[in-house]
């Protein structure tokens, strides 16, 4: 669809953060830039350190290759290769890949002279991978709080660590990600669902405007938040979900110890019941 003759038009010099011209040009459909550099390196390290780490273990079963974090023992230190110091290293490298990947959407961001809605937007993803794996295991003192790099001991870890806080639906931030992620899925099957039954009509029948799909919502719910405004609240929806997902998991352990459902004692204890 985005044939490289009608982009030309818009590859144009400048708008790079760091290293001027340098790095300013395309390969195949791709910006390049700086962070495109930094972006290939972290990912071509961190890539080759996870296959050397499987290549240590002993399944090359995908579901079940596993690069585990250090011990407990290591607390915040160094950790030997074999026991964890790769986890420590493809940590790195995955959140400075990471960081380069969204440094480089801002460098196409200005150069297009668009606003930088897109990396703020993965910057919050970013976060809650760097709670998950940093924030939280500094505050708690190890690195063997973080999650393994596998795909199946990944999901165990989060079944353990919520089981730790004995049940962790009860856990209100969790709540209101959970909250904020379905309510995420329900803005935008509304919106696909309004946009196709307006722009894509069956043949012979006529495209509808905006103020068809306003008024679909105001016949219906009595309301309609308008074509500008659904995508700010869908990326507001978005990122909130995020946004309590990285609180719920930073204040189990942290800041609270015991299990979730203990911690609506305070309900109980409110005066206005003695
Ligand atoms: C569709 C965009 C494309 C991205 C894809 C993921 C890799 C990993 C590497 C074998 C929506 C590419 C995957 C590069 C391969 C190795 C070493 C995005 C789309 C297709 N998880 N998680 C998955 C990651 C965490 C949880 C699937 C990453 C937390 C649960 C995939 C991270 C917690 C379930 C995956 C991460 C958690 C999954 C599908 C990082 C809380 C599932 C993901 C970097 C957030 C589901 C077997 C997807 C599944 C699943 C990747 C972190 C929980 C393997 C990269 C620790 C409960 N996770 N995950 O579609 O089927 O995302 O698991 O933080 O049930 Mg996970
Ligand atoms: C961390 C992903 C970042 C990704 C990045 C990009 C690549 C490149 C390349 C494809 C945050 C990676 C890119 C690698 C790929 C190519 C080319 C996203 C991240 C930077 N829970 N729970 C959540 C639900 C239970 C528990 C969040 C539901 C049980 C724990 C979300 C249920 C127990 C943790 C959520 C449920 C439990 C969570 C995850 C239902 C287990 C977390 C979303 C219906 C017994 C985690 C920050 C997220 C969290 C988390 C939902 C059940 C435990 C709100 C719906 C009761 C321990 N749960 N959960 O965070 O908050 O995305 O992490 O039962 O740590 Mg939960
Ligand atoms: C939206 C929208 C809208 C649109 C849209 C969209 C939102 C209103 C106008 C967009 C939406 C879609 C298209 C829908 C589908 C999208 C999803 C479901 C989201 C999930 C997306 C994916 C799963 C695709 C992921 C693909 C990626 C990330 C591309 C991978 C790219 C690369 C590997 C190259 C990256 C380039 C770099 C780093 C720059 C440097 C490049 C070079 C030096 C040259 C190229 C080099 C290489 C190819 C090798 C690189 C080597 C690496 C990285 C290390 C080696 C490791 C390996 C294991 C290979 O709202 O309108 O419409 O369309």
């Amino acid at each position: 669809m985005a044939t490289l003759s009608f982009e030309r038009k818009y590859r144009i010099r400048g708008g790079t953060l760091v290293g001027g011209d340098l790095f300013d040009f395309w390969v195949g459909p791709f910006y390049v830039g700086f962070f495109g550099i930094t972006t290939v390196f972290f990912t071509a390290l961190g890539t080759a350190l996870i296959l050397w780490g499987a290549a240590l273990g002993d399944t090359w079963n995908v579901w079940q290759i596993n690069i585990a974090p250090p011990d407990l023992k290591y607390g915040l230190g160094f950790a030997p290769l074999r026991e964890g110091g790769l986890w420590q290293i493809i940590t790195i490298c995955a959140t400075g890949a990471f960081v380069s990947w969204a440094l480089r959407e801002v460098e196409i961001c200005r150069k297009l002279g668009m606003g930088l809605h897109v990396p703020f937007a993965f910057s919050f993803a970013i976060f809650a991978y760097v709670t998950l794996v940093i924030i939280r295991p500094v505050l708690m003192g190890a690195w063997g709080h973080g999650f393994p790099y596998g795909i199946l001991s990944h999901l165990d870890w989060v079944s353990n660590t919520g089981y730790q806080y004995l049940h962790f639906h009860y856990n209100p931030a969790h709540m209101l990600a959970i909250t904020f992620f379905f309510t995420t899925c329900l803005a935008l099957s509304l919106h696909g669902a309004l946009v196709l039954s307006a722009t894509n009509p069956a043949p012979g029948e006529t495209v509808r405007a905006p103020e068809h799909e306003d008024t679909f919502f105001r016949d219906t719910i009595g309301y309609s938040i308008g074509t500008l405004g659904i995508h700010r609240l869908g990326l507001f929806l978005a990122l909130a979900a995020v946004f309590w997902s990285a609180v719920c998991i930073v204040i189990s352990g942290p800041f609270w110890t015991r299990g979730w459902p203990e911690w609506w004692g305070w309900w109980l204890n409110l005066p206005i019941w003695h």
